[in-house]
């Protein structure tokens, strides 16, 4: 089955377009799991998985928190995704790229090794590093278009050829898309950017859009700009806003509550 139909399949099923990020963190992640757990980043990924499974569409594992793990961090990051139930998405976040020959490894890491459904990916090095990700037909390669943080001016704004590099990157991504395969990442905390760039890309390319919860993105704002007109191909984000809800043994519960209120909040302006 293909990215697209997997995505619709899912956010019919649960409702939902809400993403939780699992980026362990240790000094986050709750201390009695550490006194008492062989595996506390596998456990607590478990818990969190099990209790918002049928609330989500997808699930986003930021590799930067399993590489910095040391070498335990890719079994831990296999195991997770193992459990993952098969209908529900996987979103890699490594932001790779690099030149052809070597951005054919990162694409085979991702999608045949960890066997993940999709990837973000950084447009600075043009097509020949893009396209060793599109071969993979069937999975989908979010593409970083503009990112969420406020240092996203300092390049994304550049004008190049009357446009912003933002919008130059857009239009980049709608001529990459000809196995009907790439995707988008926008934040939240970018509405009017978002807007345009929904223009540009049209209603058929999903959004990855993070900065919802812990950076203060709108969500209202975020659904009318991001949306397609039928309220889909969007996919919103919040990792520590959810996922260190709570930090006592209760933490599987407490980020269900939020996951919860958090899809509901959404679905309000679907
Ligand atoms: O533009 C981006 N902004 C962003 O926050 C692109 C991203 N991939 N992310 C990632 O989304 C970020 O690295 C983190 O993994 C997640 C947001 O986490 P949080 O702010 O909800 O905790």
């Amino acid at each position: 089955m293909n990215f697209k139909d997997k995505l619709s399949n899912i956010v019919n099923m649960n409702n939902s377009i809400l993403c939780v990020g699992l980026d362990v963190d240790k000094d986050k992640i709750p201390k009695f799991l550490f006194d008492t757990n062989t595996s506390p980043y596998i456990n607590f990924n478990k818990a969190i998985i099990d209790s918002t499974k049928d609330v989500v569409c997808a699930y986003k594992l930021n590799m930067a928190f399993y590489e910095s793990i040391g070498t335990n961090g890719h079994e831990i990051l296999k195991k997770t995704l193992e459990y993952i139930p098969k209908n529900i998405i996987i979103i890699l976040d490594g932001k790779r790229n690099d030149i052809g020959n070597s951005a054919r490894m990162y694409a085979k890491s991702i999608f045949e090794i960890l066997k993940a459904d999709s990837a973000t990916v950084n447009p600075y090095l043009g097509i020949d590093g893009i396209t060793p990700f599109l071969k993979y037909k069937n999975k989908c390669s979010f593409i970083l278009c503009r990112t969420s943080n406020p240092s996203a001016i300092d390049l994304q704004d550049q004008i190049v050829s009357n446009f912003p590099l933002y919008q130059k990157v857009a239009m980049k991504i709608r001529e990459w898309n000809y196995n009907d395969n790439c995707g988008a990442v926008i934040g939240a905390t970018y509405p009017n950017e978002l807007k345009i760039i929904r223009k540009i890309l049209g209603d058929d390319i999903p959004f990855l859009i993070p900065g919802i919860g812990k950076q203060g993105g709108d969500i209202e704002k975020t659904i009318k700009n991001g949306g397609n007109t039928k309220g889909e191909m969007i996919i919103l984000n919040s990792s520590r806003g959810i996922i260190y809800a709570g930090n006592d043994d209760k933490f599987a519960e407490r980020s269900r509550e939020v996951a919860i209120k958090t899809r509901d909040s959404i679905n309000r302006f679907r």
